[in-house]
């Protein structure tokens, strides 16, 4: 990972002003190739089940099915994996997060690894890989702000081919859309509906990364992914942040997080406790960590 210091001269005052105004932002490479390949490596013992830390069923463990054209997708990874908690819990995504959000705290909402499987030789093509349009927050409305930054890490060379993010340019700026908590698969259906919607120019642009960059992008920007046509998964680790003062909004469609609150959650509360990690600035160390 690329040093802290070394973010003053990358995350500029520009490359903040792009970010606002594209919604996303795509940073230079950050991972080297020895944590790339250890990130591969943790996917490779996530989807088998090959866990670093114990995690009760409740919390929902993904295992991977070889047969499935299916997207794997592992929310909290970073319970599981050390390697992959290590990255998602970075103190340069956090920093990186904190410059583009305009804030000095920063926590983990949640991450998730997916895995896209290849469908190269495959007689047609599922959809069942895409991720449908859809912006984050649209699932996120327990939350007080929409100021989230989420950043994607490319654990191989991405684009096209196998099925890389594709962003809506400047989308964020159409506000909270309605039903945009969307999984629905069917790509172009999705994107007359959304861009209706939104009222503003559906301008579809592929994220082109290289291993061990990292793309940024703001809660409210359309995004979604089509099939990996490839003959290797596409792989990646997210890690989607919010202001350290993030709080519980009552009465809005309750996301699976506000139960980490513990029991009697009141509105109003914030997000802070071990379930939604410091970020930045970077925390002492935990008896976990040491
Ligand atoms: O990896 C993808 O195709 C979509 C990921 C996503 O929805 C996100 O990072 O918020």
């Amino acid at each position: 990972m690329i040093s802290l210091e070394a973010i003053d001269d990358i995350v500029t005052e520009a490359v903040i002003e792009e970010y606002w105004e594209r919604g996303y932002w795509v940073a230079p490479k950050l991972l080297d190739d020895d944590e790339i390949e250890r990130l591969r490596a943790a996917h490779d013992r996530l989807w088998a089940g090959d866990d670093d830390y114990e995690v009760p069923s409740i919390y929902g463990k993904v295992l991977g099915d070889p047969a499935s054209p299916a997207l794997r997708q592992q929310v909290d990874a970073f319970w599981r994996n050390a390697e992959m908690r290590r990255a998602i819990l970075s103190p340069v995504m956090g920093k990186i997060a904190a410059t583009l959000m305009r804030v000095n705290y920063v926590r983990l909402w949640h991450d998730q690894a997916l895995y896209k499987p290849a469908q190269a030789g495959a007689e047609s093509l599922s959809n069942l890989g895409n991720v449908g349009w859809h912006q984050d927050y649209g699932f996120w409305h327990s939350c007080d702000t929409t100021n989230f930054c989420s950043s994607w890490v490319a654990l191989q060379d991405t684009d096209l081919r196998n099925g890389t993010m594709k962003m809506i340019v400047g989308s964020h700026k159409w506000g909270v859309i309605d039903g945009s908590n969307n999984d629905k698969k069917d790509m172009e259906t999705w994107a007359d509906h959304f861009a209706r919607l939104g009222g503003g120019e559906w301008v579809e642009t592929p994220v082109l990364l290289k291993a061990g960059e990292v793309s940024f992008h703001h809660g409210l920007t359309f995004h979604g992914s089509g099939p990996n046509t490839t003959t290797t998964p596409r792989l990646c680790v997210i890690s989607h942040m919010m202001p350290g003062d993030t709080r519980y909004r009552a009465g809005h469609s309750l996301h699976p997080n506000v139960a980490l609150l513990g029991p009697n959650y009141v509105d109003g509360q914030t997000f802070e406790n071990d379930f939604f990690p410091q970020m930045w600035p970077v925390p002492e160390p935990t008896v976990r960590d040491r």
